[in-house]
């Protein structure tokens, strides 16, 4: 009797600890921690093993009955390639890197350029980062092929298709789903393997999961404006910070919470039923207020790149039945839509040029008041700032070299376009000439002078043939957009 209640403390332990896919519980619950069924502890000795292995196989046994019905990473493959085929046109198919068991991690981009940078902003989906959380992998490919149907066809797809570079990688952690557990083939969880801001467990940068570092090369080669990652085992959109600086639980807003809440709002409120959440009001939570987690990798996306990220938790069933997969697509179809349709739909977006010779500059820009900045990407200078919309805005750009330019705008329900002519600063020479007529010359010796003369002239001299060397790039397209930048 004694035995099967211990046998069901098991089972309940493991599920509660099934039911949450962000992090661990947040206390120490944990298959061992059963002995709080504290009269189950005298048996612990004897049958915790037994008992632990059954439960597990038990449940192993559930999953690979269930798992038949979803894809294979195989299956997935073939997925992503014959959606590659059939949308040629708008897709490209590229690898990021390999899994531990050396599985490639796979990426749809879909564009009408897919492959070009543009000026546009770049979004991306990662599902699967939990090996036993299948239901965004699933997901992700009806959304790619439901874009591909619908471009041309639909307001929603076509604006995507045309105005975003969207990066969709399936599965993160092909090893874990195909040994149906959480962790990669190396038992981590990659959702606690990023480098974290307040511990530094993850600082070595040679030590990350290989799926890990495909994420971090991933990003600083991308420009991404924001993205969201899918887990499963609970139903809430998920927005930084995640963890806190004294690892105690409550609500930690990031410098940008307001937009992240507006966010992860038009997730939950584009869902089925996200936003009637009894547990999360408006089906929304701020991380550390759940539970704080470390080495996560959405607050590495914004700390690092700027990139928004949110942690969306899409079903209550990690496993559910595979036959309610179209149906748990049509509740998150709007939500995915509309959180990637939100990087064209609302904030400030724009490019900024040097005045002298009309280049773009990889400015950053910040808002007043928000101590958070972003960069214009590299290439082509664009920049993507999401803000809420209907607000008053001081938007700073800064670049060094240059003089920093400041605009006050009025956002409205829209997106706006802010470009930025930015006028490079008084080079150090051009100061250390004006002293030297101006001020310290009378002073000097003759021999002091003339090193100085023959410093400056072959300074100079350096100076003009790095400029013929700049002049010499084809010229980029002056702006023929409005320009702003007051
Ligand atoms: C499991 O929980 C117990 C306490 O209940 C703790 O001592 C142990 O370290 C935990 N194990 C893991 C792997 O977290
Ligand atoms: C999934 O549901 C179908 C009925 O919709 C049922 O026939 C099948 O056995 C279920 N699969 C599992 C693994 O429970
Ligand atoms: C959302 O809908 C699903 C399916 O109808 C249901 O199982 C779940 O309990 C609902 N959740 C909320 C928060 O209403
Ligand atoms: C701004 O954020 C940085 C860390 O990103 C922090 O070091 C700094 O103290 C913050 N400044 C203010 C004024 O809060
Ligand atoms: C791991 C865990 O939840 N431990 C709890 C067991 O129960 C006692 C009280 O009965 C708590 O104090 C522990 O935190
Ligand atoms: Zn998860």
């Amino acid at each position: 009797m004694n035995n099967l209640f211990f046998f069901f403390c098991l089972l309940f332990a493991s599920l509660f600890k099934l039911s949450f896919s962000r992090g661990g519980f947040p206390t120490s619950i944990n298959v061992s921690g059963v002995e709080n069924c504290s009269f189950a502890a005298s048996a612990r000795h004897l049958f915790a093993d037994i008992k632990v292995s059954l439960a597990e196989e038990m449940h192993l046994k559930r999953l690979e009955e269930l798992a038949k019905d979803y894809m294979s990473n195989s299956d997935l493959e073939n997925a992503i390639m014959s959606f590659n085929r059939r949308c040629s046109g708008i897709s490209r198919v590229y690898s990021i890197g390999k899994s531990v068991l050396g599985v490639p991690l796979w990426v749809m981009e879909i564009s009408d350029k897919p492959g070009k940078e543009e000026a546009e902003p770049a979004f991306k989906y990662i599902g699967n980062v939990h090996g036993d959380e299948p239901v965004g992998r699933e997901l992700l490919i009806l959304l790619a092929n439901w874009l591909c149907d619908n471009y041309m066809k639909d307001p929603l797809a076509t604006l995507i298709v045309d105005n975003v570079h969207l990066h969709i990688l399936p599965s993160m952690n092909p090893d874990g789903f195909s040994l149906r557990k959480r962790g990669n083939a190396n038992n981590i969880d990659l959702n606690r393997d990023f480098p974290d801001q307040f511990f530094h467990m993850n600082d070595d940068p040679g030590a990350h999961q290989p799926e890990t570092k495909a994420i971090m090369r991933w990003l600083d080669e991308m420009h991404f404006t924001a993205s969201a990652s899918l887990h499963g085992g609970a139903l809430v959109a998920n927005y930084p910070w995640d963890g806190t600086e004294d690892k105690k639980k409550y609500y930690y807003g990031c410098p940008d919470d307001e937009t992240f809440r507006y966010m992860a709002s038009i997730y939950s409120r584009s869902h089925h039923n996200m936003s009637l959440s009894e547990e999360f009001p408006g089906g929304i939570t701020n991380g550390a207020y759940w539970y704080p987690i470390y080495g996560g990798m959405q607050d590495w996306n914004y700390l690092h790149a700027g990139c928004f990220e949110l942690t969306l938790e899409i079903s209550d069933d990690k496993w559910p039945n595979a036959s309610e997969l179209p149906t748990l697509f049509e509740y998150n179809k709007m939500s995915m839509l509309n959180l990637v349709a939100s990087v064209v739909k609302t904030g400030i977006h724009g490019r900024i040029f040097s005045s002298d010779e009309g280049r773009p500059i990889p400015a950053s820009i910040a808002i007043k008041g928000l101590n958070s900045t972003i960069h214009a990407r590299e290439t082509l200078a664009d920049y993507h700032r999401l803000l809420v919309p209907a607000g008053k805005y001081e938007v700073i750009a800064t670049m060094p070299g240059y003089k920093s330019r400041s605009t006050r705008i009025v956002l409205g329900e829209e997106a706006m376009t802010v470009d930025f002519v930015m006028d490079p600063a008084i080079t150090p020479i051009n100061s250390f000439l004006q002293r030297g007529w101006n001020c310290s010359l009378p002073g000097l010796h003759l021999e002091v002078f003339f090193i100085l003369v023959l410093i400056l002239v072959s300074v100079f001299l350096c100076f003009l043939l790095k400029r013929r060397v700049v002049l010499n790039y084809p010229k980029q397209r002056q702006s023929k957009r409005s320009v702003l930048g007051v």
